[in-house]
C-alpha cells in the first residue's frame, strides 16, 4: 500500500515482571502491559487521596490539592494504559481543559505526580562510564508560560531527585507571565514549603518570550554551568555528569542531552534514536541522521558527537562562555528560531556544539503549540530574519526564495548583534556550511521540527488478532458508515455479514484496529464527546490506541474512556465514547 508508517520508537515490553499494584489488561491471547520496575520515590496511596480502586471518589483529593487536579488513580507513578481513565465529569473535565490549554494529557499529568520512574534509555555501555567528581556545578534554568502545575513540577523534581546535590547550585524557575491561577499563590506556598533551599522563582512583570525570558533567568544564577530545561521534561538518571564533563575539559563546548520523547497523550516515556540537529533553508529546525565519520573513535557509539544545530530547549553551556558569547539577541521575541542563531554563533565563533549520548532527557512533545503571543505576530518569522540578516551572509537568499513576502519585512535593529560578530571574529556562513553542515544542499525546504521518528518501512506491527468486532448486547459488527477508505468516516454497528471483508479489524501490537486493512480506528485528540471515526494510521499510539480490558470493555487511551453502543432498539447503530461501566452496550468482542 501507499500508506507511510512512521513509528516512534516506543519500548512496551521491556521491563521487569513484577507487579506494582498497576491494575493489568490482558485479553486471551495478549501479552498485558507491564510496568516499570522499580519504586523509589514516595507517592500518592490509594488511602491517602481517598480513591477506591474502582474509582468512587470519597472526595479528598480535590479537597487537598484544588479541583483543578482532578481525581487521583492508583498508578505508583507507572506507566499504564489505563492511565488516562475517566471515572466521572470532573476527570473528563482536567482531561479536555488540559488538551486546550496544553495540548496534552493533564490528567495523566496530574495523575502521575511530582515523581516518577523513567525507563533507563541510555546505552548499557554508559552505566559502566565513569566520570570525574570534581564537575563544575551547574544552575537549572527553566522558563515556562502557562504551563500545567504538575508537568512543571515534575520537572523540578525530576532534576531534584536524579542530580547530585553538590553539583546542582539551583533551580531558577522563570514564570513568563503567565496567567493561569495554579501558577501564582499555590505555586509559591509549594515552593516555600517544600522546596525551599534550591529553587528560586522569577516572575517576569509583562510577558518576554523564551528567549529574554531565559537571559533573565540566567541573570540570576550563580552557578559555574547553566543548563537549559523547558518547563515539560524529566530528567533520567546519571544525567549531568556526561553534560558537565566536556565543559569541564573544555568551556567553549556546548553540549545537548538527547531528548527521549515522552508522548502527550499517555505521557508514556521512550527512548529517542540518536540523531543530529540540522535545519532547511526556511530556517526550520530538523533531525538528521549522525553520519558514520563523527560515530565511533574509542568510546564507540556512547562518545559525544558534533551536531551542526541544536533544537534550542535543552543545552548546558559554561556561564561565562554564555555571556562572552552574547547571551541570545534579545530583540528576538516569544518562540522560534533562536535556537539556529546560537549554533551558528557558537559554531561561526570558535565554539563547539555536541550531543552526548549518555545524557536523556524527556521532553513532552506536542501536536500544537497551546499558545501564541501578544498580538498574534509570526515571531518566529521576526526572529529568522534578526537571525538571516546578522550571520547568514548571501545565504539569505535562500531563505528569501522561500519567504518572498519577508523580503523587505521590517526586523529592528540588529547593530548590536553585528557588533557582536565583529568583536567575536566569526567565520562566515560559508565557512559554517562547508565544514559544519556538508549536508545541507541535500535537504529539502519543508521538514519542521518534530520529534525523531522512524520510517516503518518494509516492517509492520505485528498482528495480534483479526476478525470481526462484535457488540455483545447486539451481536452486531462494527463498520464503515459509509466505504472503509474514507477518511473522517464514522463507524456504526451494523448486522455481520461473514462474507464481507470490509467487516474484518486486524488489531495490533500497536494497540491500533485497522478496519479492511485501509484505515485506524481513531479519536480526536481535544474533545472526548466526538464519536471515533477511521483515519489514516500514524503509528504513534495515543489517539489511535486501543485496549481491550475489563469486562470486554475497549478502553480508548488518550480519551480515557470506553466505546460504546449507543442505541441497541434504533437500526442506525451510532457509536460514541462513554465513562467505562461494564454495562453490555460497552462490550465488545474481536472475533475470528
Ligand atoms: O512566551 C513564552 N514564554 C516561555 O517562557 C513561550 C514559551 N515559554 C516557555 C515554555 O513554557 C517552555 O517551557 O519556553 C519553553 C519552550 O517553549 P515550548 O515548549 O513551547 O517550545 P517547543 O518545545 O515547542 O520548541 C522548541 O523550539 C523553541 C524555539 O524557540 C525553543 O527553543 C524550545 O525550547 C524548543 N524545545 C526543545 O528543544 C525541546 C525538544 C523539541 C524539539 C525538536
Ligand atoms: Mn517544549
Amino acid at each position: 500500500t501507499s500508506v507511510t508508517w512512521t513509528l516512534l520508537l516506543f519500548i512496551y515490553f521491556n521491563f521487569s515482571e513484577e507487579s506494582q499494584g498497576v491494575r493489568h489488561v490482558s485479553v486471551k491471547g495478549l501479552e498485558p502491559y507491564k510496568p516499570f520496575p522499580k519504586k523509589m520515590y514516595p507517592r500518592l496511596s490509594r488511602e491517602s487521596v481517598g480513591m477506591d480502586w474502582d474509582g468512587s471518589n470519597k472526595g479528598r483529593a480535590g479537597d487537598q490539592l484544588g479541583n483543578h487536579i482532578g481525581n487521583i488513580m492508583e498508578t505508583n507513578g507507572n506507566f499504564s494504559p489505563e492511565m488516562g481513565m475517566i471515572f466521572n465529569a470532573q476527570d473528563q473535565d482536567v482531561r479536555d481543559v488540559g488538551y486546550q490549554k496544553h495540548a496534552f494529557n493533564m490528567l495523566i499529568s496530574n495523575r502521575l505526580g511530582y515523581h516518577r520512574d523513567v525507563p533507563d534509555t541510555r546505552d548499557p555501555k554508559c552505566a559502566k562510564k565513569i566520570y570525574p567528581t570534581d564537575l563544575p556545578p551547574a544552575s537549572i534554568v527553566i522558563c515556562f508560560y502557562n504551563e500545567a502545575f504538575s508537568a512543571l513540577l515534575r520537572t523540578v523534581h525530576s532534576v531534584l531527585d536524579r542530580t547530585p546535590p553538590n553539583l546542582l547550585q539551583e533551580i531558577v524557575l522563570v514564570d513568563d507571565s503567565s496567567d493561569l491561577g495554579d501558577l501564582k499563590a499555590l505555586l509559591d506556598d509549594y515552593i516555600k514549603e517544600n522546596l525551599p533551599n534550591k529553587v528560586k522563582l522569577v516572575r517576569n512583570k509583562q510577558r518576554e518570550g523564551l528567549i529574554r525570558g531565559r537571559m533573565v533567568g540566567a541573570s540570576h544564577t550563580t552557578g559555574d554551568v547553566l543548563v537549559f530545561l523547558d518547563s515539560h521534561c524529566e530528567v533520567n538518571e546519571m544525567w549531568l555528569q556526561p553534560l558537565l564533563t566536556p565543559i569541564k575539559e573544555n568551556p567553549k563546548t556546548v553540549v545537548c542531552p538527547v531528548i527521549d520523547i515522552i508522548s502527550a497523550d499517555t505521557l508514556m516515556y521512550s527512548s529517542s534514536p540518536v540523531v543530529r540537529g540540522g535545519f532547511n533553508w526556511g530556517l526550520h529546525f530538523k533531525w538528521d541522521p549522525v553520519p558514520l565519520s563523527e560515530l565511533g573513535g574509542p568510546e564507540g557509539f556512547t562518545a559525544p558527537f558534533r551536531s551542526p544545530t541544536m533544537a534550542g530547549g535543552l543545552f548546558a553551556m559554561d556561564r561565562e562562555y554564555f555571556n562572552t558569547l552574547g547571551q541570545y539577541d534579545s530583540g528576538m521575541d516569544i518562540w522560534g528560531g533562536e535556537n539556529l542563531e546560537i549554533s551558528f554563533r557558537i559554531w561561526m565563533c570558535g565554539g563547539s556544539l555536541l550531543i552526548v549520548p549518555c545524557s536523556r532527557v524527556g521532553h513532552i512533545f506536542r501536536k500544537r503549540r497551546p499558545y501564541g503571543s501578544p498580538g498574534g505576530h509570526d515571531t518566529m518569522a521576526h526572529n529568522s530574519l534578526r537571525l538571516a540578516h546578522v550571520w547568514m551572509d548571501d545565504y539569505k537568499e535562500q531563505y528569501f526564495a522561500l519567504r518572498p513576502e519577508l523580503r523587505n519585512r521590517d526586523y529592528g535593529d540588529i547593530s548590536e548583534r553585528v557588533a557582536l560578530r565583529n568583536r567575536l571574529n566569526c567565520k562566515s556562513f560559508k565557512w559554517y556550511l562547508d565544514n559544519i553542515y556538508p549536508e545541507m544542499q541535500i535537504s529539502g525546504p519543508n521538514a519542521k521540527a518534530q520529534p525523531p521518528v522512524f520510517n516503518r518501512g518494509p516492517k509492520r506491527p505485528k498482528i495480534l488478532q483479526r476478525g470481526r468486532l462484535i457488540n455483545m448486547q447486539t451481536s452486531r459488527c462494527l463498520v464503515a458508515q459509509g466505504h472503509p477508505s474514507q477518511k473522517g468516516g464514522l463507524v456504526v454497528a451494523k448486522d455481520c455479514d461473514f462474507n464481507d471483508s470490509d467487516q474484518v479489524w486486524t488489531y495490533n501490537e500497536e494497540h491500533e484496529l485497522i478496519l479492511s486493512n485501509l484505515l485506524c480506528l481513531d479519536m480526536s485528540e481535544t474533545r472526548s464527546s466526538d464519536p471515533p471515526r477511521l483515519m489514516k494510521c500514524h503509528g504513534s499510539g495515543g489517539s489511535q490506541q486501543w485496549v481491550f480490558g475489563k469486562n470486554n470493555r475497549l478502553y480508548q487511551v488518550s480519551v480515557g474512556q470506553c466505546l460504546k453502543l449507543l442505541d441497541s432498539l434504533s437500526h442506525k447503530g451510532y457509536v460514541a465514547m462513554a465513562i467505562c461501566d461494564g454495562s453490555p452496550a460497552q462490550q465488545w468482542h474481536l472475533d475470528n
